[in-house]
């Protein structure tokens, strides 16, 4: 592109993998692809971006705080997803294969990293990971809006550097920045709440709002790239795909909604805010909407989003949804879950996808403790 060939030495690809990726320790070898895209990135600045390397010091500082450290489901799954649709095809699975999967794995988990970045702000929320949120520590405050920004544009200079000379380039760039749009949508959603009345935090909007700003970036999209990398084309296999993926995906928010009132938040590694932000979570609108009494509306209409984090009245909440059998409604909600995906076998072989691949993605988050 003469548009943006400057300066000398851009673009930058790298197509070929010369360490060996070890599926038999998915962790480290993914880990190890991260660490190879991180310094790819960061030596990047100074020639190429003219950063000083006070800066490119402080991207790096950022990426290594934000990217790393996390579950890594969702970048995983694009691994595992990509050996089981080769398989499936009854193709050899080779080690650039294994790094081409990685790297897509990766780029999710920068869109994810620069979602959190930018939620952990507009949630006031304190820790992350374990960690204080990077916009809690006192030299970043509001640069972590550049810096969230920054971490998403790198989702596409990754995925440029690895794919930018193919033929599938503009798909999985499209794919992206569908999933990226989505989420934003479910984030509005989500942040609007605040300037709703109780009345309106029902369990069809709590269904919107995570479908948008969880499921797509979490479930759909690592199976979707997955797909596309691998020469899915089947535009059945794709609409198959997404309806199972949401299914789990709004499961996963709703275990999340869960967890931010009920663990404990050193295992959680965050404080939960739902409460006090007046998040229309699955607890809340259940509460509110399918369980309620008076005395409990009474109590959330007086309360709820109107109370500091560890106050008594936000123990108080999580007394009354407790009450109000809200624990044994989710177990039977997760209960339902499993029985509706095992409707999508049927269709899923149907469609000439692996049904392991759902299984496994649905073995991962099943009953999950953090
Ligand atoms: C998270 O919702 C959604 C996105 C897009 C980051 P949330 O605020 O409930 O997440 P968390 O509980 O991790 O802050
Ligand atoms: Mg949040
Ligand atoms: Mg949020
Ligand atoms: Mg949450």
């Amino acid at each position: 592109n003469p548009a943006t060939s400057w300066p000398a030495g851009k673009p930058a690809y790298t197509t070929e993998y010369t360490e060996e990726y070890d599926l038999s320790d998915p962790k480290g070898s993914f880990e190890k692809v991260g660490r190879m895209i991180l310094q790819e990135m960061v030596g990047e600045l100074p020639g190429l971006y003219e950063l000083p390397p006070k800066e490119a010091s402080w991207v790096e500082r950022s990426l290594e705080y934000n990217t790393q450290g996390g579950k890594m489901n969702r970048g995983l799954i694009v691994v595992e997803t990509g050996v089981m649709l080769l398989k499936h095809q009854g193709r050899e699975v080779t080690n650039a294969d294994l790094h081409r999967f990685a790297v897509l794995g990766w780029a999710v988990e920068y869109l994810q990293a620069c979602m959190l970045m930018a939620d952990d702000m507009m949630d006031g929320s304190v820790t992350r990971r374990g960690n204080p949120c990077w916009y809690r520590l006192p030299e970043v405050g509001l640069l972590n809006t550049n810096d969230f920004l920054m971490v998403e544009m790198y989702v596409y200079k990754i995925v440029k550097r690895h794919f930018g000379k193919e033929q599938i380039f503009p798909w999985l760039i499209d794919l992206l920045l569908e999933t990226t749009f989505q989420t934003e949508c479910g984030q509005l959603l989500d942040s609007i709440c605040a300037n709703c009345d109780l009345e309106e935090l029902t369990t069809e909007r709590w269904t919107l709002i995570v479908k948008y700003k969880t499921a797509f970036y979490s479930f759909y999209l690592p199976v979707a790239l997955a797909m596309l990398v691998t020469g899915v084309r089947d535009h059945k296999a794709f609409d198959t795909a997404r309806e199972a993926l949401l299914l789990m995906g709004i499961y996963f928010q709703a275990q999340d909604d869960y967890l931010d009132a009920f663990a404990s938040p050193e295992v959680l590694g965050k404080v939960g805010t739902d409460i006090q932000d007046k998040k229309c979570s699955w607890l809340f609108a259940h509460a509110y909407h399918e369980q309620s009494t008076p005395e409990a509306k009474a109590y959330l209409d007086k309360h709820y989003g109107n109370c500091e984090v560890g106050s008594e009245e936000e123990e108080k909440i999580k007394d009354v949804y407790k009450e109000l059998g809200l624990q044994e409604l989710f177990a039977k909600y997760e209960a339902d879950v499993e029985d509706q995906l095992e409707e999508y076998k049927a269709k899923v072989r149907d469609a000439d996808l692996p049904w392991s691949i759902f299984e496994r993605f649905f073995e991962l988050i099943h009953k999950r403790k953090k």
